[in-house]
């Protein structure tokens, strides 16, 4: 099913239909989760790939098998996609990851309170990757010149709606879920104590040679020759890699190559009044 062109809306935020239909979005809202339940949530373009890899090497106590054999929707599944009824159930813990706002999973997770971890990214450079995303994947609008994308990323009209909606959102249940933060940033500067601090959260064992592994495996340049996570599998027709990379740069503060002042100013006036005292778990370099 292409649905190239359609658009899906629900909790009032507009979705690619490539991707989701209302049953599988309604699916992903009612899902029986478990306990034993690991749930990767993200604002798209803020690092969802990276971490994916990272808790596959850490289940798989730095194997790199699973990752160079099993595409990564199928390693830690989408739970909003059309697909996801149709895995097969894993054998070990159900590994997932999710792009939903938390008002449209709050009452799937209160019953059975999986683990939860949260990935964030520097708006700034949440933006230029989304609209270079936008750019190459035809199952997006047309996102138009940076300046104009940048002006909707704000105003919260994108596909997958305010990037600050979603992360007041997951912030606000804090004392409700098992739940922990990351951000991209964390990811590049401290990969070790972010091993760690997964590894205890998970109550996993780090093995002797893990953080290596991890090292080696999941970094830009491995991850960008990766079938499995590279996005080259999927058809030109749904992916444009003519008009660009999905592993696209990898770095941090890459906005300032694509940011006027003014807009800038915009961004760094918005993220004061919406998130203010809020943000000390994300720490970034807004200026
Ligand atoms: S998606 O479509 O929401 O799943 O995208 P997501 O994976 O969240 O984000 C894609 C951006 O993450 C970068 N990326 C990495 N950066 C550093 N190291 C590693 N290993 C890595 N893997 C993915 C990817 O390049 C995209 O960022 P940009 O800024 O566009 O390069």
């Amino acid at each position: 099913m292409a649905r190239l062109a359609v658009t899906e809306t629900f909790f009032g935020i507009q979705f690619p239909g490539h991707l989701h239909t209302q049953d599988s979005l309604q699916a992903a809202a009612s899902f029986p989760f478990r306990p034993s339940d690991v749930l990767l949530v993200t604002y798209p373009k803020s690092g969802t790939t990276w971490m994916q890899e990272i808790l596959t090497f850490i289940h798989s106590e730095g194997d790199p098998e699973p990752a160079k054999t099993i595409p990564n929707w199928a390693r830690l599944p989408w739970l909003e996609h059309l697909y996801m009824g149709t895995l097969m159930e894993p054998k070990g813990p159900r590994l997932l990851t999710t792009h939903l706002p938390y008002p449209a999973l709050e009452e799937a997770l209160a019953k059975a309170k999986p683990k939860v971890i949260y990935v964030a990214r520097n708006p700034k450079d949440v933006a230029v990757s989304y609209y270079h995303f936008c750019r190459m994947a035809n199952f997006f609008p047309d996102p138009g010149s940076f300046e104009e994308f940048a002006q909707k990323f704000l105003d919260g009209t994108v596909h997958y709606g305010s990037w600050f909606e979603h992360i007041k959102g997951w912030l606000s249940c804090q004392d409700e879920l098992n739940i922990t933060y990351f951000t991209y940033e964390e990811l590049h500067q401290d990969l070790e104590g972010c091993v760690e601090r997964l590894s205890a959260f998970l109550g996993l064992p780090m093995k002797p040679g893990l953080v290596e592994s991890i090292r080696m495996h999941c970094s830009f340049a491995s991850m960008s020759k990766n079938t499995m996570v590279n996005t080259t599998l999927i058809p030109k027709e749904i992916l444009d890699t003519s008009k660009g990379q999905f592993m696209r740069k990898g770095i941090a503060g890459d906005w300032k190559n694509h940011f006027s002042a003014p807009l800038s100013e915009r961004f760094n006036t918005k993220f004061q009044e919406e998130l203010g005292g809020q943000a000390k778990h994300f720490q970034w370099v807004m200026d």
